[in-house]
């Protein structure tokens, strides 16, 4: 039974390894840039892969941070006024419950960022945000739009997380904080927009998974929206491992009874 259970445990670890290659956008479904896009950000094969983790400019490196946004046009793309992309994720992205990853189960990062006071020990005293309407689909037809979360907003995202799939806790305040100081509250996650598939408007009942994603820029208004990538929330190791613990544990139980 013992001999089972690692066996068990390793097919289903390298199930759930193997079923997310790849935790980011995998294909452009579509892609139309309105007026007044940014000229010469118009690739949208740019937001496929992992968002930037650093820029560069004339031998000087650094990284992306929520004060330091992605500028380049081989990092964003310009979805201009009311333009908008479409992407395909190359596996289900599942619908966390709000106990793992605060139930956010994916991310969208541009390259909105915080502004910061050097009269002011650097601290934060504003934010550049230029917001798009997010919305998910399970067939790339039906989209359902995300209640009260934009791109290229809250939050902008920060290499120094170490990941690019990893959720960001509700509400961390930040103006005139030390830029440091909120990304310590980020606690492990790499900021980006935290969608909840569960706050898709006019479902009936939440979805379970989607694998498409379309981001709008909201036509009237000054700001123009930039993407830079896409990532599905993978759970914690350590989630995965109790999950499969406590099938391990059912399995066992019923084999007793
Ligand atoms: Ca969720
Ligand atoms: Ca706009
Ligand atoms: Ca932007």
């Amino acid at each position: 039974m013992r001999c089972q259970a690692v066996v068990f445990l390793m097919v289903m670890f390298m199930c759930c390894m193997i079923s997310k290659a790849t935790p980011y956008a995998d294909s452009v479904v579509n892609f139309s840039q309105g007026f007044g896009a940014e000229p010469n950000y118009n690739d949208p094969s740019v937001v496929l892969g992992a968002p930037p983790a650093e820029d560069s400019y004339e031998g000087y490196t650094w990284p992306i941070s929520i004060t330091s946004a992605p500028y380049k046009e081989t990092d964003v793309v310009s979805l201009g006024n009311g333009g908008s992309i479409t992407i395909a994720f190359d596996h289900q992205v599942m619908n966390n419950p709000l106990d793992v990853e605060y139930g956010t189960d994916l991310l969208v990062f541009g390259n909105s960022f915080f502004a910061c006071d050097y009269e002011n020990e650097g601290r934060i005293a504003g934010a550049f945000f230029e917001p798009a309407k997010i919305e998910v689909s399970q067939d790339g037809v039906l989209f359902y739009e995300i209640a009260d979360t934009y791109a290229d907003a809250l939050y902008p995202y920060t290499a120094s997380a170490g990941n690019f799939f990893h959720a960001t806790p509700a509400d961390v305040p930040y103006m005139n904080r030390l830029p440091g100081e909120v990304e310590a509250d980020f606690l492990g996650g790499c900021g980006g927009a935290q969608v909840d598939i569960s706050n898709a408007i006019g479902l009936s009942e939440p979805l379970d998974w989607i694998m498409y994603v379309r981001v709008t820029d909201i036509a009237d208004d000054s700001g123009i929206a930039d993407v830079a990538g896409f990532a599905d929330v993978v759970p914690e190791p350590a989630t995965i491992f109790a999950m499969l613990a406590g099938a391990v544990f059912l399995r066992r139980r019923k084999a007793e009874i």
